[in-house]
């Protein structure tokens, strides 16, 4: 019984550094959740940086959380073809960050409406 434990712990032990090498290699899932904020009249998106390796599968739920007749915002980053209207309900969408670098992020609908950026690292 002693030697299976120890035969099992042994391939285990090799086995692990294998493990994580073949799950860095496939695509992670990155999940975010943003939200449209007004604070002393003037809008954002928050967070304003997301963070993501080359590769990764982007999931973003975005949330309008500003009130009042326009609480449609625009959620775009261009590089990536991503361009969705966002209400108080919220809405999931997804991309893939194919490419290193930085894009902005902005609202499309409104100019003046602070967006951020992605950062794509390698
Ligand atoms: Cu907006």
């Amino acid at each position: 019984m002693k030697n299976i434990l120890w035969i099992l712990g042994m391939t285990l032990t090799f086995l692990s550094p294998l493990t994580t090498q073949w799950l860095q290699a496939a695509n992670r899932i990155q999940n975010f959740e943003v939200v449209a904020v007004e604070i002393s009249g003037t809008k954002f998106w928050l967070p304003s940086t997301l963070i993501v390796k080359k590769g990764d599968i982007i999931k973003i739920h975005a949330v309008s959380k500003i009130g009042g007749k326009n609480n449609i915002h625009g959620y775009a980053i261009d590089e990536f073809k991503v361009e969705q209207l966002i209400d108080d309900k919220g809405k999931d969408f997804e991309f893939v960050a194919s490419k290193t670098g930085t894009f902005p992020i902005r609202c499309h609908l409104h100019p003046a409406h602070i967006g951020g950026q992605l950062l794509v690292t390698e």
